[in-house]
């Protein structure tokens, strides 16, 4: 997608700091962090969201969260961590390509606003 930020992050198009990257998946630094830890994960074919996931192309997801894992534990999340996904208006996406928000660092209420 042209106009797509994330995939224009995907591409180096745009900068990030980058936590880990290979041919499927970037992990990269959130720009308003919420938690001392904070990165995004994204697939760098463009998906629009959870939303938009089908059994063709959800084989990423499993490998983000793996990814995420070996984040966690390599940047000593050892107490715990909150991987999330805002799915539409309602669920708080503002960017519409698929991406976990990998928290961590501080404890996390439960509900979330
Ligand atoms: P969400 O609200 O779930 O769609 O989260 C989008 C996140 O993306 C939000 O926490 C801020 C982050 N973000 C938006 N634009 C950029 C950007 O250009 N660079 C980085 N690193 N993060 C961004």
């Amino acid at each position: 997608m042209s106009d797509c930020i994330f995939c224009k992050i995907a591409k180096g198009e745009i900068p990030s700091r980058k936590a880990y990257e290979d041919d499927r998946i970037l992990a990269f630094y959130d720009l308003d962090p919420q938690a001392p830890v904070h990165i995004l994960l994204i697939p760098k074919t463009h998906i629009a969201g959870a939303d938009e996931l089908t059994e063709e192309n959800s084989g990423v997801v499993a490998h983000i969260f793996c990814v995420a894992s070996r984040l966690a534990r390599e940047l000593g999340l050892e107490n715990g961590y909150r991987i999330v996904n805002n799915c539409g208006a309602d669920g708080g996406q503002s960017v519409r390509h698929l991406h976990f928000h990998l928290l961590g660092g501080r404890s996390m209420a439960w509900p979330p606003g």
